[in-house]
């Protein structure tokens, strides 16, 4: 792994890649650089068919700090809105256009748009001691990355409202709770609970889960009839796919099955 980059890239063996943000003075917070290099390395490991899994992680003690406050990119003045349109909404739209899951997994504080890149992923294991944190109305605007859509979907207007305005810091714990991310263990496990999930995602029909992320994703806008429509439209595409025959045959012959479809 090399240590020296903004966004270190595990090494190319195994099926799942490992993205590590990688400036821990600055609790991983997002220059323009890191943006460009994260983007890079999941564009390469779409990219790449061995890869069937993407992990997200920070160095140190943080996950990520969402922006780098002292860019000056970032400084009163500039249009932030640009800034979000030129790094953050194609952070966002690469992460949930995947071919294979991506697991967020939070280390430590996890605030601005830190938080909401994490939310953005299928899967989102965090250590105890991490946290979550809607820091973006102790400065003076509203939660971005994403998060007026996610934040709502994932834990309800009365939640969303409460970590969107008051900026508290969640714990991870709490977080896992009430829903807002997939599981919470000791800082010791998160490690090998991420490798174990990473494992199990990877030899799963990786079309079929990223087809899974799109239909409930679009399922919030729409009524019963129409999802059941949508699903019935991906069973027909997934339905003539290798998988579906692999995982058939897999489960009439009483053996594991080999996914290989992306
Ligand atoms: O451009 C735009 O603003 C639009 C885009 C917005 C997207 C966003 O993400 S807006 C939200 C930006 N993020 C924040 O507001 C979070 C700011 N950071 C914090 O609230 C705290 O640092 C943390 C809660 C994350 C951690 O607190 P703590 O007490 O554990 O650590 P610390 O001492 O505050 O920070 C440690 C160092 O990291 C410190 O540097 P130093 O003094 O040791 O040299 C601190 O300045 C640095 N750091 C932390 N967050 C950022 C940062 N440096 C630059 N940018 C940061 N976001």
């Amino acid at each position: 792994m090399s240590t020296e980059a903004l966004v270190a890239v595990s090494d190319a063996h195994s099926p799942t890649r490992t993205f590590t943000l990688n400036r821990p003075a600055a609790m991983n917070s997002f220059t323009g650089a890191m943006h460009g290099e994260l983007l890079a390395a999941l564009d390469a490991a779409a990219g790449t068919p061995e890869v069937r899994c993407i992990v997200i992680t920070g160095a140190g003690r943080a996950f990520c700090a969402g922006q780098d406050l002292s860019d000056p990119d970032a400084a009163p003045g500039k249009d932030l809105g640009a800034l979000i349109e030129a790094h953050y909404l194609p952070l966002v739209q690469r992460i949930r256009s995947m071919p294979v899951p991506v697991i967020a997994a939070v280390n430590g504080v996890a605030a601005g748009a830190g938080a909401n890149l994490a939310l953005a992923c299928d899967f989102v294991l965090a250590a105890r001691s991490a946290s979550f944190i809607q820091a973006f109305a102790k400065i003076g605007l509203v939660p971005d990355t994403g998060g007026t859509w996610l934040l709502p979907r994932l834990v309800g207007h009365a939640r969303a409202t409460g970590l969107a305005m008051l900026g508290d810091k969640l714990p991870a714990q709490d977080a896992a709770a009430m829903g807002l991310i997939w599981q919470c263990v000791d800082d010791a496990e998160l490690p090998q609970a991420t490798e174990a999930l990473a494992t199990r995602l990877a030899a799963m029909p990786a079309r079929a889960l990223v087809a899974t992320r799109e239909a409930l994703a679009a399922a919030h806008g729409m009524d019963l009839v129409e999802a059941i429509k949508n699903e019935a439209r991906l069973q027909t595409r997934l339905g003539s796919a290798h998988d579906y025959l692999e995982g058939v045959d897999a489960f009439r012959n009483k053996r594991a099955p080999v996914f290989t479809d992306r």
